[in-house]
């Protein structure tokens, strides 16, 4: 369990003052300048020593990230990229840290602009994060009103700029290369990679796209040390964590924890628990919609890192954590994801436009009991053949929760077409 003194957004827990003078009491902005005078690569090593996990769902080591742009400018400028259109289902954290702890983010925009030689970041953030926006504004407004940013950022002789772009609502804007295409003005659709955004990415310049949460925890890991950050967790899985926990709990909240807490102490600890009780549980889906749900049993030993969670097939993703007892209709809850994916699919691949068509209107029959038995095999087989075949991962996305729910609840599939076909049905229609 994360003691007190260790969580980072402090923020977010009552007080919310999240002004620059708050912020100052917090410690945010305290040094900041002294940290830049440090040197990029030191700020590259501290990063990469703290082993920091990009926290917007593929857990890559952010410091390695930093380490690709350039060292010398090939008189392209650089880029920070900062991803806010959180938009995956269950996923709301960096709202949060948006809300109540702007100035921890811009002040990691800074550092994190600097070690990367880049002059000038990009928020982009979703759409319907209206009052996210206006709280993130007021903190630049704040940050450049106090010489915190802009010329001669905190009195450190670097220029650095920061802006904030606001999305329109496409789920896909979420993936790197297509948020930088609509950044550019264009259609959101994910361009091939390679080149990755460090060589080839906003205007064709070398560019870093990381999440809110990964630049908010950069200041506290420089001021309290890499090794304090890398102390917490499990090898490979360190640091302090954000979980949104949503569906069948007593109390849903987004909390800060320890990374690899067991998924049980952290129901039981900070939202009291499943509804109904630890034996009312059915499945959770440990890491936002894309990642294949766990059983109960599996919930029993889970612990919420990337590691344990890759090892049974499912993922740590962004950490929103989706539970469901005993009530849920589980067939019916993930048909309404593959209805989700196929919504947003941007079109441009055959596996994927035509493949979450195929999987959804499978996922329709099996809600009904109206398949037959053969078609649970076909569809697993469609998933595969989208899974891997696709230019960006929205396609592993829709694919994943389908192959999850067919390996724990085959039975459950198979019943209710078999109720269906003996006139005993109590499957709930799709809507
Ligand atoms: C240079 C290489 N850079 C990888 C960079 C790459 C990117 C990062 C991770 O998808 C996942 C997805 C969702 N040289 C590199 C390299 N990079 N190899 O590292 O890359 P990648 O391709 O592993 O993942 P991704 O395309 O960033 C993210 C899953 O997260 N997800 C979350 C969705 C979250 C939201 C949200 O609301 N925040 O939408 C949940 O599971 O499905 O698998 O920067 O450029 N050799
Ligand atoms: Fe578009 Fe889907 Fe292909 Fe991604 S996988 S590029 S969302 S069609």
């Amino acid at each position: 369990m994360l003691k007190d003194q260790d969580r980072i957004f402090t923020n977010l827990y009552g007080m919310h003052d999240r002004s620059l003078a708050g912020a100052r009491k917090r410690g945010h902005w305290d040094g900041t300048a002294g940290f830049l005078a440090q040197g990029r690569d030191w700020l590259v090593e501290q990063v990469k020593a703290s082993g920091l996990r990009g926290r917007g769902g593929a857990g890559f080591p952010t410091g390695l990230k930093w380490s690709f742009m350039p060292k010398q400018s090939d008189g392209r400028p650089c880029y920070l990229v900062i991803n806010a259109d959180e938009s995956e289902p269950g996923t709301c954290k960096d709202r949060e840290i948006m809300r109540h702890d702007p100035h921890t983010l811009i002040e990691g925009a800074l550092i994190a602009a600097f070690a990367m030689g880049a002059n000038a970041a990009y928020i982009y953030i979703r759409g319907e994060y209206i009052r996210e926006r206006e709280a993130l504004q007021a903190a630049i407004d704040e940050a450049y009103d106090a010489g915190l940013i802009g010329k001669n950022a905190c009195k450190s002789g670097y220029d650095f700029d920061l802006y904030l772009h606001h999305g329109a609502g496409a789920y896909i804007c979420g993936e790197e290369t297509a948020l930088l295409e609509s950044l550019e003005g264009k259609k959101g659709m994910p361009r091939m990679k390679p080149p990755f955004p460090a060589g080839s990415g906003l205007y064709g310049c070398p560019t870093t796209v990381n999440n809110v949460e990964s630049i908010a925890v950069v200041p506290t890991i420089l001021r309290r040390g890499a090794s304090w950050f890398a102390g917490i967790g499990r090898p490979n899985n360190a640091g302090t964590k954000l979980f949104a926990i949503s569906g069948h709990v007593n109390n849903p909240c987004v909390v800060e924890e320890a990374m690899s807490i067991p998924l049980r102490e952290l129901l039981e600890r900070h939202c009291g628990g499943v509804r109904g009780g630890w034996g009312n549980l059915k499945a959770v889906i440990p890491g936002g919609s894309s990642v294949p749900m766990l059983n109960a049993a599996q919930c029993d030993e889970a612990l919420m890192d990337f590691d344990w969670l890759r090892e049974q097939r499912s993922g740590l993703g962004t950490a929103a954590v989706i539970v469901m007892d005993q009530s849920t209709d589980i067939i019916k809850a993930i048909w309404r994801l593959s209805k989700f994916y196929k919504h947003e699919s941007c079109g441009q691949c055959t596996p994927c436009r035509e493949g979450t068509g195929w999987m959804m209107r499978i996922m329709d029959r099996l809600v009904r009991g109206e398949a037959e038995i053969e078609e649970i095999d076909m569809l697993m087989s469609v998933t595969k053949q989208v899974e891997g075949h696709t230019i960006c991962a929205l396609g592993d996305a829709a694919a994943w929760p389908i192959q999850g729910l067919i390996r724990q609840f085959r039975d459950e599939i198979e019943d209710r077409i078999k109720a269906r076909k003996t006139g005993r049905t109590g499957a709930m229609a799709a809507e």
